[in-house]
């Protein structure tokens, strides 16, 4: 994304107190090789940014004249024994990318604000028109990149992908690369100050150096149009191409094998109909490699194909009514030592855990989890609702507010624009409803729009009691009729009352629209054995998922919910000694892997709907 002047000045403006946008308008490179930049990281803990601010808080790399003693990003050595250096990263402790720096150490585990992670690696000389790029799968919350001393970029934004040009800054031999990642929160930032969950910060996920050739495939799209007419239409965009460029495009087991020329911006447009196309659906995942060929460039990735649209009450997949059977997850995983999920391994226990729960749906709360989560979606046939986190109270009414929520926004859409299991892009989770909220999120899901038109657009509301009638809820949101599914978070019988009200409630959801519960649940402490009264038992978690699942099921037009949570995850809220211990216990498995007497409640409904959805 290119940033307009009016953005620039905004950086300008308020970059005192919220550092400004991504600087990249590369594509994602997700799917090009790469040099592997994980692994052990020389780190040093700055929490006075002192490697960045001189002594009169002027930043340095905007000064003319960096000292060497103290610039953290030039990577030295001193030059003679007599030279004052502060800083050592060759003779400093490691952290491990990916990863965060919360459960690597113990004196990090409440750390909020800067570390510095450097990295060296070699490489060969360009040859000539050869283009370098680093990636980030991402970094929370803030990174500022430098390539052997000079700066590549920041980065706002702790869960999308970003990717700086390194073509100038690259030296054949030993390089260093050095980020300085901070995970201060800012009431300005997206997510706020306040949220429920751990701000696990960190290089969290993968990082490569990219050598691409001068014009080089930087996207592409391919969408099911119609399930009855099988077309299938999309393009491949190449980057510094202009028109009359071949691009090959094809589909060995489809036998597709299809080339076209790029238009002047770059794109070759392609519109074919496979004779014997399986549709992608949690039941029969199918998934076919796609090659693309430009030149000496090459990339490939395996994808399925299927629509999603909503008639009146219900959600069609591939044409038919389905319900969603849900689950919640965080990107956290219980086992050896917690923290962010930083493995393909990882993310697929999450995901095989909601399929031993029945589930063919995840909400992939509350911001967008890893590439490998989405691509191991599409392979074990797992629905997904992809989010973005714009959690609770945003500052609505800012501009630099704005166009953060909006980058993460098209960045998450950009990266998985092709993933058949993604149906839902969610733009925002509990935020008070206001006029100002509600035009910020309705431009948001204009842009949502304008960048996709295949998926459907939701966002977790709340529900509200009706006034002189306690016992009737209603969802009454402007916002709902932006969205093409009505979803609201509701906790009747944990924060709202005790379980037996569940039998009292009634709902009145006036839009004719797919009605769906994105969140309900209730804390226990796994091994804690009551009687169903006593809170946080697993006994009273049971008999929570007992008396709600009968009175969801009264809702007119329900196409499915997302309990809250698979999993315990860690939250600085939740401070309740003997209980909670720095945990949200509402999940179905507990922090140490082992599951609760709800997990067998919502298993057995879910199989119950699988037989008669
Ligand atoms: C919610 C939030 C979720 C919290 C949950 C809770 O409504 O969306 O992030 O963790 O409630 O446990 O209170």
């Amino acid at each position: 994304m290119k940033h307009s002047l009016l953005q620039i000045w905004l950086g300008c403006v308020v970059a005192l107190t919220i550092p400004l946008l991504h600087a990249d308008n590369i594509p994602d490179l997700f799917l090009h090789d790469g040099i592997a930049l994980n692994g052990e990281w020389r780190s040093i803990i700055d929490p006075y940014e002192t490697g960045f601010y001189d002594y009169r808080r002027e930043q340095r790399d905007l000064g003319k004249n960096p000292s060497r003693s103290e610039t953290f990003y030039l990577d030295v050595k001193p030059a003679d024994p007599g030279e004052r250096v502060e800083y050592d990263f060759d003779t400093s402790p490691t952290l491990n990318v990916p990863g965060d720096w919360n459960t690597q150490r113990p004196e990090l585990m409440y750390y909020e604000g800067s570390v510095w992670y450097r990295r060296t690696f070699d490489c060969a000389a360009l040859t000539a028109g050869q283009r370098a790029f680093v990636r980030f799968g991402a970094v929370n919350y803030r990174a500022d990149v430098y390539l052997n001393g000079l700066k590549l970029g920041t980065h706002i934004g702790g869960f999308t992908p970003f990717t700086f040009e390194a073509t100038q800054y690259l030296k054949p031999g030993a390089n260093s690369l050095v980020v300085k990642v901070d995970n201060k929160r800012y009431k300005e930032a997206v997510p706020t100050v306040n949220t429920d969950w751990w701000n696990y910060g960190g290089i969290t996920r993968e990082v490569k150096v990219v050598i691409l050739p001068k014009n080089f495939i930087a996207d592409h799209r391919l969408v099911l149009e119609s399930e009855t007419t099988r077309v299938i239409s999309g393009w491949v965009q190449i980057a510094g191409a202009g028109a009359g460029e071949a691009v090959a495009l094809s589909i060995p087991e489809l036998g597709e094998n299809l080339s076209a020329q790029t238009d002047a911006t770059g794109r070759a447009a392609f519109h074919f109909t496979p004779a014997q196309l399986q549709l992608w659906s949690p039941e029969t995942p199918k998934l076919y490699e796609v090659r693309i060929t430009h030149g000496s460039d090459a990339v490939a990735e395996r994808m399925g194909f299927r629509t999603v649209r909503t008639q009146g009450k219900q959600i069609l997949l591939n044409g038919k009514p389905i319900f969603l059977r849900g689950i919640c997850i965080h990107e956290e995983f219980p086992l050896n030592g917690g923290g962010r999920v930083n493995t393909p391994a990882k993310a697929k226990q999450l995901l095989l855990w909601a399929k031993e729960l029945n589930c063919n749906f995840v909400r992939l709360a509350h911001y967008p989890h890893s590439e490998a989560m989405t691509r191991l979606a599409d392979e074990l046939g797992v629905l997904v609702w992809s989010e973005v986190p714009v959690y609770w109270t945003i500052d609505w009414t800012n501009a630099a507010t704005y166009e953060n929520a909006q980058n993460q926004l098209s960045d998450n859409i950009q990266r998985d624009a092709n993933r058949a299991s993604i149906i839902i892009w969610s733009l925002a989770n509990e935020t008070p409803v206001s006029e100002a909220r509600t035009k910020f999120l309705s431009k948001l899901a204009e842009r949502a729009r304008s960048l996709d038109q295949t998926r459907l657009l939701s966002a977790a509301m709340e529900k509200v009691t009706k006034p002189g009638a306690p016992n009737v809820n209603v969802v009454q949101d402007a916002l709902a009729d932006i969205v093409d599914i009505v979803a609201f978070n509701q906790y009747v019988g944990w924060y709202d009352g005790l379980p037996e009200k569940c039998a009292r409630v009634s709902w009145e959801i006036p839009y004719n629209k797919p009605v769906f519960i994105s969140e309900f649940g209730g804390d226990a402490r796994q091994g804690l054995h009551g009687n169903k009264d006593q809170r946080w038992t697993e006994e009273f978690q049971e008999d929570l998922y007992q008396q709600t699942l009968p009175m969801l099921d009264k809702i007119d037009g329900l196409a499915g919910f997302t309990p809250w949570i698979l999993v315990d995850f860690r939250s600085p809220r939740r401070v309740l000694p003997g209980i909670q211990d720095g945990f949200n216990r509402k999940g179905l498995i507990s922090s140490e892997g082992t599951k609760k007497k709800a997990f067998s409640v919502l298993q057995a409904y879910y199989r119950k709907r699988a037989a008669a959805p």
